[in-house]
C-alpha cells in the first residue's frame, strides 16, 4: 500500500553531519521525499510529538535533547514505507540495533538514535500534520518509478 511516513533526522544526526548519508539510504531504497524542512523543535511541539511519553520519567531528558539543535523533518512516500523505514532504522536503542540498520551502523545510544519514523498509519497522519501543511507537499511522478517497481505492485 502506498503510504507516507514522518521521518525526523534528530539533533544528533544534524550535529554529526550524517543527514546526507541517511537521506541517501531512503532515496536508494526507492522512496520519494515529498516534503522536507529544517526546523528547531520547540518544547510545545516536543510535547505533542511525544504525547505518549510526556508523563514518563525520562521525558524531560528527551525534550531537552530533541530541542537542543535543529532537526530535519521529511515526509517519505512509498509502498509499505512505514514498516520498511522502521526496519531500516533498527531497534530503538542503537546498542540493540542489528548491523546494517541505520542505528546499528551509526548509533550506540537509546536517546541519540539519530532518526525517528512513524510506527503506524495513525501515527503517521498525526505526526505529518504536526510538521507539515498541505502546501508543503510537492507531489510529483518521478520518471524513475517504472525502474523501481512493476506497475501492478501497489
Ligand atoms: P522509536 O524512536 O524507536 O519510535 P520510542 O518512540 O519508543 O522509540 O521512543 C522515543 C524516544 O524516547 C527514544 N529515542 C528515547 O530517547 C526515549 N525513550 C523511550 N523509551 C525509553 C526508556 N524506557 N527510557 C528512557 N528513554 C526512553
Amino acid at each position: 500500500m502506498l503510504q507516507r511516513s514522518l521521518v525526523l533526522l534528530k539533533p544528533d544526526c544534524v550535529e554529526r553531519r550524517l543527514m546526507g548519508q541517511i537521506l541517501a539510504r531512503f532515496e536508494a531504497r526507492g522512496f520519494n521525499i515529498v516534503a522536507l524542512k529544517m526546523l528547531r523543535v520547540t518544547p510545545a511541539l516536543s510535547k505533542k510529538h511525544y504525547a505518549e511519553h510526556v508523563s514518563k520519567p525520562f521525558y524531560p531528558s528527551l525534550e531537552e535533547f530533541i530541542t537542543s539543535a535543529p532537526v530535519v523533518a521529511l515526509a517519505v512516500e512509498g509502498l509499505d514505507v512505514i514498516r520498511v523505514i522502521r526496519d531500516m532504522l533498527g531497534a530503538t536503542n542503537g546498542l540493540n540495533a542489528a548491523p546494517g540498520t541505520i542505528r546499528g551502523d551509526f548509533s550506540s545510544s537509546r536517546q541519540m538514535n539519530l532518526v525517528h519514523a512513524s510506527d503506524s498509519p495513525e501515527s503517521a497522519a498525526r505526526e505529518l500534520a504536526l510538521y507539515f501543511t498541505d502546501a508543503d507537499f510537492c507531489e510529483h511522478d518521478l520518471l524513475i518509478t517504472p525502474a523501481l517497481r512493476a506497475g501492478d505492485e501497489q
